[in-house]
């Protein structure tokens, strides 16, 4: 059953006292996950730039000169020793991403096949982010192995129109159904800090909370400016901003594992700290996100021991939904037997 969330209840708990609004993300974090792991991701730029799609943040989008240089898609003995690498550092997610507008059934389709193949082989759980599929061949990636498909609605309906106009939110909300009925777990969230209004935060995470069912994983990421894209010069997002955010979606959609992603370098330990508190289950490790830079491994591991941190077993979100439904299963029981 989708959550039934009016704009007006979620800016009630998002403009909640900052602590009080933390204590309660903390305590649903903790009914519905276990709040001393965290997941650490890995990230590849699998195909980097040349994208003709127009997003307005993007440094890979062809029409924008970032000077990100672009690369054509990766061997597979590569990307597979690049998963090798992240496995060694404590990462239980492999994430390829691709700057595609769409996957195309070609070659490099069937490459990209056979490295979710390789990267599942290792026991990782694997993601990639591709662009808009068809259902078909989120079918091919599900036999494959792929665990989850990374396709964001980056932010609200109303505001979509701002920042992309190569396609429509409605696309990318095809894309994830197809995600849906091949199968893969959807991983799907947005941006910050891209001159939205709160009630534009908030309507994106009440469209999340209506999917039905709403996303496993939900990236929050606060934007990382890039000179020669359009929000280039855009001011840095409060840490606070990004922590509300992180609560609100926290509890809003208690089941779904809450990414901290992009911009986490420009946030310190005590503020990614609250970012924990307030629910968030996972964070991308390694000096690289896709083109620009982000905290690594070392200085996460650091982190960790810091804050007692413990690094997440792949699949857990599988066991923990499991164990949900066996507590509830007995809870009914004991009910039906009183
Ligand atoms: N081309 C595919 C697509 O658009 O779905 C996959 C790659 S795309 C780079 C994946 C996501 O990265 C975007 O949806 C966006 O949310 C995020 N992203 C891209 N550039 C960003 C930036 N400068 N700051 C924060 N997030 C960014
Ligand atoms: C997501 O929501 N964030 C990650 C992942 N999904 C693919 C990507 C962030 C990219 C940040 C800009 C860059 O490094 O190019
Ligand atoms: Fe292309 Fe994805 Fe970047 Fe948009 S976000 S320009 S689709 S790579």
């Amino acid at each position: 059953m989708p959550n039934a969330l009016t704009l007006e209840s979620l800016r009630e708990i998002h403009d909640s006292p900052l602590l009080e609004l933390v204590v309660r993300a903390a305590n649903v974090h903790r009914r519905f996950h276990d709040s001393r792991a965290v997941q650490v991701s890995s990230l590849l730029s699998i195909k980097t730039g040349g994208c003709p799609e127009d997003c307005g943040y993007c440094p890979q989008a062809a029409r924008y000169h970032t000077g990100v240089e672009a690369h054509a898609l990766l061997p597979t003995a590569e990307v597979l020793a690049r998963a090798r690498t992240a496995k060694e550092n404590g990462a239980s997610r492999f994430c390829m991403g691709a700057a595609w507008r769409q996957v195309r059934d070609n070659r490099e389709f069937e490459q990209v096949i056979e490295m979710v193949r390789a990267v599942r082989m290792l026991g990782m759980e694997t993601c990639a982010t591709l662009g808009m599929l068809t259902v078909a061949q989120a079918r091919r990636l599900a036999e494959a192995g792929l665990y989850a498909y990374n396709h964001n609605v980056d932010t609200s309906p109303e505001y979509y129109g701002e920042i992309i106009s190569t396609r429509t939110i409605e696309d990318r909300l095809q894309t994830l159904q197809n995600v849906r009925d091949a199968g893969i777990t959807v991983c799907c969230g947005g941006i910050i800090g891209m001159g939205e209004s709160i009630d534009d935060r908030l309507r994106m995470v009440q469209l999340l909370a209506e999917l039905d069912p709403p996303p496993e994983s939900i990236p929050i990421n606060a934007l990382v400016p890039v000179a020669g894209t359009p929000l280039g010069e855009q001011p840095p997002v409060p840490a606070w901003d990004l922590i509300r955010m992180i609560a609100t979606v926290r509890i809003a959609i208690p089941t779904a594992v809450v990414r901290l992603s992009a911009g986490r370098t420009r946030l310190s330990v005590s503020e990614q700290a609250l970012c924990f508190l307030a629910g968030a289950g996972s964070i991308f490790s390694g000096e690289r996100l896709l083109t620009t830079t982000n905290p690594d491994f070392p200085d996460d591991r650091a982190m960790f021991e810091l804050l007692g941190l413990v690094p997440r077993e792949p699949y857990a979100e599988r066991r923990e939904k499991n164990t949900r439904a066996e507590v509830e299963a007995s809870a009914r029981g004991m009910n039906m037997q009183g």
